[in-house]
């Protein structure tokens, strides 16, 4: 299948993230590009489609923000990358913030999400590369895979967070949408629930989101993706949430796959979106499942074989070392299937 990657994608490179308490390496290192784009065999460049389609889904007040964080940041004496040090959490009158700090907690829910000069550009090209492959599935491919980093399932439409800062997954989705799909299913199979995704489509019942994940009682983002969260509204039935224990092997996610798939199949998209992370993998460095390299050929085959025009695009995985052959394993069993 046709693979799309922005080489701009790779400047967003935030030197540290808040982990445990202290600082550590950015887990969401450029580096991960390089080991899919060599395991793969590369990916073309995509157009610049503009960012009407990222306005389609994200708040434009978020997205200058995103644009000028950097820039503020800089004004304000701080070094390095901006990081958020305080929330709205007890809630947010539409109070007119023009401080960095206050910005940065209002446009963001964690704290290891930082933003580096080159954090909008970085975005912003992965969005068009999640763009280009949705644009080319539409035109009439079986699938292809956008090699989205940053990633994008855990930012909403007005939030960043968990390294995400434009929802890639939504983007695509949406840009379908536009193009005259009528429903639209997202099958998120990273290990970490998709928030970002989830609220963005809660109360719409022309996208359906489902996610496979850790269960959020005990991994991040803690605060989304139980099993009795469906949609709200006109969404409600359209999110599937299928938590399962850390230790899960294939046995157990290829059977919560099929439930989500199952799902999808009943409510008769016409366009899948497939939010691929592979830190679902035994050795993944932040995450606690046990999948193995020649588990994803497996899952990817049973994904192709729904029978949906797909597009394929990039989440999490951060065992760098391993990154590559995974992922190449889950686009050569799509395509062994499709
Ligand atoms: C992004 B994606 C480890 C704690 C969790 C954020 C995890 C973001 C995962 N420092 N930090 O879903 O792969
Ligand atoms: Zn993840």
């Amino acid at each position: 299948m046709k693979r799309f990657f922005a080489p701009a994608q790779l400047g967003h490179a935030p030197a540290r993230e808040l982990h445990n308490g202290g600082f550590t390496a950015y887990a969401e290192t450029p580096a991960r590009a390089d080991a899919i784009l060599r395991a793969t065999g590369g990916a073309e460049q995509p157009e610049d489609r503009g960012g009407a389609a990222i306005v389609a889904v994200h708040d434009a007040d978020y997205v200058r923000f995103l644009k000028d964080a950097p820039a503020m940041w800089a004004a304000a004496g701080r070094p390095g990358d901006a990081i958020p040090y305080v929330f709205p959490v007890v809630g947010r009158r539409p109070l007119k913030l023009d401080r960095i700090d206050a910005l940065m907690g209002r446009y963001s829910f964690d704290a290891t999400t930082p933003i580096a000069r080159e954090t909008w550009t970085g975005a912003y090209w992965s969005a068009q590369s999640a763009l280009a492959a949705t644009h080319v599935v539409l035109e009439g491919e079986r699938a292809a895979f956008a090699l989205c980093r940053p990633p994008g399932h855990h930012a909403g439409r007005d939030y960043c967070g968990g390294y995400c800062h434009l929802n890639v997954a939504a983007i695509a989705a949406q840009a379908g949408r536009d193009a005259g799909v009528a429903r639209v299913a997202i099958l998120d199979i990273d290990y970490h629930h998709g928030n970002g995704t989830q609220d963005i489509f809660w109360e719409r019942s022309d996208v359906f989101y489902a996610s496979v994940h850790a269960d959020p009682a005990s991994d991040y983002p803690f605060y989304w993706g139980h099993a009795d969260e469906s949609g709200e509204g006109d969404g409600a039935g359209a999110t599937l949430n299928l938590p399962l224990p850390h230790g899960a092997t294939l046995a157990a996610f290829r059977a919560a796959q099929a439930e989500a798939l199952a799902a999808i199949a009943r409510f008769g998209a016409g366009l899948l979106v497939v939010s691929f992370g592979a830190d679902t993998w035994e050795g993944d460095p932040i995450s606690h499942f046990a999948l193995k390299t020649a588990d994803y050929a497996v899952l990817a085959a049973d994904i192709a074989a729904a029978g949906l025009p797909t597009v394929i695009v990039m989440e999490g995985g951060y065992a760098v070392d391993a990154l590559g052959a995974n992922v190449a394993g889950f686009l050569s069993g799509f395509d062994a299937e499709g």
